[in-house]
């Protein structure tokens, strides 16, 4: 762009700023104020995707093409100021624009709310999937739900964690634009009645139901610089009636207004675990909820095309379900195809197989969803006929196949009769669809080995690996310009859409100057980082100490503990002055606990206690501090990773489905001390054996451990070390004021059998930590294998994964 033309575009946004600030905001654009001037920019910046997001919604209807419906409960975009205007490449205009007016662009980014409107790991990955959709121009829409209330707000209350109410919505998000006119009429409750249609069939129809309206509520997705902008649909429940005309007529005023809260319950709150909350009647509510509505639009563009047949519709429409969460599509579908538009069975669960795939995220037994019968059958009581009608055909064509294997007809079931009849939404979300995929390679060959192995035997071929990915706009661009900006200098920016390019930076990875830019790039990094840290929890901490990062939900099987226990082994040698030279750390911890994993809370007070023992302890002074950030969520993420040096990914073998803040810290130039677990394995083959911290017992090793055998009391008496770290958890060491606060977490380990093998690991892990510390002294080693750490990481961009599931599962091309 030439500079008069640059000059005239800066002037024009700054109009479009202090036009929006007056007429949309009606406030007085004078003096410049950074929380007006923010939402003046946001609008600004909104107006000029507008059109791009109208011009590729109506690219799809011209082209006919197929689209990608991605069904999922949770997206985590982080914020959209920053992604907005790098997708459109404005931002020195920005820039300039906002300083014309005294104020700076990074601080008005703050003002910004996180939408916490998932748990983790599946939620972020949603998003990084729409922005790889919209940057590869793969034709599609997320669908999800707009919660009032998103992942609660953590704080930490003398060392425990508070949950507070995460209100995003409050001052209303100039990115979620209203729909008014799309409403859909969404049914629960009532009963199922049979009656005979005209040609003397039996039919069935859903009566004296009660409803909802569900709005839509869409939200823009840009490609990166590429004019196509994706949109993500997020439904809101509005009452039917705004007031209940029965509460009216008995005069009861407080009557009419409360059912209609309630029935704008079903969108108010995400539900705050990363695993199934169980049995919650609002959850299903919210599924089904946020299903209806989604097919009632997929159906309303099928229908505008004017087909003649549903025969087409796997033609024009892909599903993906992500996890089971949206898995009752499958009977919703089957009930509008066979009920609403007269198909026969048959050919009704031909379309649902050909247009649904599913990912499953987790092998963990208690994350895998089942709603009670009970349940089902009140709410959706002509869904769950459907799902008995599915189960009774399946189990039927299985029984021919394998005669007499009664196990076999009880481990596959859709039912599962143990504990109360459960309906078992993974299998019903198996045999509805045409593929199901796994998100690494490792945990989609525990699908088919161990947890559905049976459906594997039965249908070869169904199910396949897409490895997870992260877009390498936000977590490398985004949140870390300074390495782009040296990346850049040497092989360009073609890497920011392919990201094997990144590759050529190997052949830099020996340069003497490269790699003290490269370390220079780190180190203010790192000093930015322990600035926010310095503001955020008033504790000073030493950039020259090796960053050593744990941030993810906190949960026994991501071990936390074991890290924990190496901190104390750490601090018991240097106040032994057993080391005789000890490579000084800051132990970083961020992450969520469910409200109701009690467990989990009890580690972040363990945490925050050691931390304080530690941090307070004039022996240890600089040498090692712990510092546990609170309210984890993208944005924190984008300012830790780019600082970290160590990346901790040390769960159980064969208990991380995946992971992707895995790759977040190896793109950012972090080396990952890791077990061979989810996605490490595949990070470590790209990255090279010699650049990976490996440590601890495969996947094969804890099932057979697990099989019998182990015995963690052993290993306890027989570490000294380990022993002793432990009594100091257990005697109240960290807990003066109340010794036995702890002794849970021991008695996990010792009296309860030590189910994630964090004792078993213990010794490798502190050796393997032994050996970072020996190469952090290296720096030339550290910064090569540094450089080799974001060099190979190509792969793991989610423009890959989303050129997978486009070319071989939905069958969709990219629009040209
Ligand atoms: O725990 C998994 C991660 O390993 C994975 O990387 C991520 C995205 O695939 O999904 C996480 N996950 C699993 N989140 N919720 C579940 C259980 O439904």
């Amino acid at each position: 762009m030439t500079a008069p033309e640059s000059n005239q575009s800066v002037e024009s946004l700054k109009d479009d700023i202090q036009r929006h600030v007056a007429l949309t905001l009606g406030s007085d654009p004078f003096p410049p104020r950074k929380g007006r001037y923010y939402l003046g920019l946001c609008y600004s910046v909104r107006d000029r995707l507008l059109g791009q997001w109208l011009e590729t919604q109506r690219s799809y209807y011209d082209s006919i093409t197929k689209r990608v419906y991605y069904m999922s409960l949770e997206f985590l975009p982080g914020r959209f100021l920053m992604n907005y205007i790098q997708a459109l490449g404005m931002e020195e205009e920005c820039r300039e624009a906002v300083r014309d007016f005294g104020l700076d662009l990074d601080e008005l980014l703050e003002e910004e709310w996180n939408p916490g409107l998932g748990n983790g790991g599946l939620g972020r990955l949603a998003s990084c999937y729409m922005d790889s959709m919209a940057t590869c121009r793969i034709p599609g829409y997320g669908y999800g739900i707009l919660y009032d209330y998103g992942i609660f707000y953590q704080t930490i209350v003398n060392g425990y964690q508070h949950e507070g109410a995460d209100n995003w919505l409050r001052q209303d998000s100039p990115w979620v634009l209203r729909r008014g006119h799309f409403m859909f009429l969404i049914n629960f409750y009532g009963r199922s009645e049979a009656y005979e249609d005209s040609a003397g069939h039996e039919r069935f129809r859903w009566v004296d139901t009660e409803s909802v309206m569900a709005m839509a509520c869409d939200i823009m997705v840009p490609g990166h610089q590429n004019g196509h902008v994706t949109n993500m649909r997020l439904w809101k429940a509005i009452s039917t009636r705004d007031f209940e005309l029965e509460h009216f007529n008995r005069g009861d005023y407080i009557g009419a207004v409360q059912s209609k809260v309630e029935s704008e319950n079903i969108s108010k709150v995400l539900y705050p675990n990363d695993t199934s909350p169980r049995g919650k009647e609002l959850r299903l509510r919210q599924q089904y909820f946020f299903v209806a509505a989604t097919f009632q639009d997929i159906l309303r563009r099928f229908r505008k095309n004017n087909y003649s047949s549903f025969d087409c519709f796997p033609d024009q429409v892909a599903v993906q379900l992500n996890d089971t969460h949206p898995a009752i599509s499958i009977a919703e579908l089957m009930r509008i195809l066979v009920d609403e538009e007269s198909l026969t069975w048959e050919t009704a669960w031909t379309i649902c197989q050909k247009t649904f795939s599913y990912t499953n995220h987790t092998v963990l037994p208690e994350a895998l969803e089942t709603w009670s019968v009970e349940l089902i059958g009140r709410m959706l009581p002509r869904h769950l006929q459907i799902i008995f009608e599915i189960n009774r055909r399946f189990l039927d064509d299985v029984g021919k196949r394998f005669p007499g294997r009664v196990d076999l007809l009880r481990s596959l079931s859709l039912i599962a009769e143990d504990n109360g009849k459960q309906v078992r939404m993974a299998h019903l979300a198996i045999i509805g669809s045409h593929t199901v995929n796994g998100v690494a390679e490792l945990h989609s060959k525990i699908l088919k080995t161990r947890l559905f192995k049976d459906f594997d035997n039965l249908y070869p071929g169904k199910f396949t690996n897409v490895t997870n990915g992260i877009t390498p706009r936000r977590w490398l661009m985004q949140a870390n310009p300074a390495l782009s900006e040296l990346i850049g200098s040497v092989i360009g920016d073609e890497w920011i859409h392919d990201l094997s390019h990144l590759s050529e930076l190997a052949a830099y990875a020996d340069d003497p100057e490269f790699q003290q830019r490269w370390q220079e790039v780190r180190k203010r990094n790192k000093k930015l980082l322990a600035r926010y840290v310095l503001r955020k929890l008033g504790v000073g901490i030493n950039p020259a100490t090796l960053f050593d990062m744990h941030i993810k939900r906190i949960h026994e099987y991501k071990r936390q503990i074991l890290n924990v226990l190496h901190v104390i082994t750490l601090y018991n040698r240097i106040r032994s002055g057993s080391v005789a030279h000890h490579v000084p750390r800051t132990l970083f911890f961020a992450g969520k606990a469910a409200p109701g994993y009690m467990q989990a809370k009890l580690i972040i007070k363990l945490i925050n206690a050691v931390g304080q023992a530690v941090n307070g302890d004039p022996a240890v002074g600089n040498d090692l501090r712990v510092v546990f950030l609170p309210n984890y969520c993208v944005s924190q993420a984008e300012k830790l990773i780019p600082a970290a040096d160590l990346s901790e990914q040390i769960s159980t073998a064969g208990m991380e489905a995946s992971g992707t803040g895995n790759m977040k810290f190896a793109l950012n130039g972090a080396l990952t001390i890791g077990t061979l677990d989810g996605a490490n394995i595949e990070i470590r083959e790209v990255v090279g054996e010699d650049n990976f911290f490996l440590f601890g017992h495969t996947e094969e090793d804890v099932h057979r451990l697990h099989s019998g055998g182990y015995d963690p009391v052993q290993i306890y008496e027989s570490n000294i070390e380990l022993k002793k770290a432990l009594d100091m958890i257990s005697t109240g060491f960290f807990s003066p004021e109340a010794p036995g606060l702890f002794r849970p977490i021991v008695d996990s380990l010792l009296a309860h059998g030590d189910y994630y093998l964090v004792l078993a690991d213990y010794a490798k892990y502190v050796a393997e930590q032994a050996r970072v510390s020996k190469c952090y002294e290296d720096p030339a080693l550290w910064t090569r294998m540094s450089i080799l750490n974001t060099a190979n990481m190509g792969k793991f961009s989610s423009d890959r994964s989303i050129m997978e599931y486009a070319r071989n599962i939905w069958k969709v091309s990219p629009l040209t």
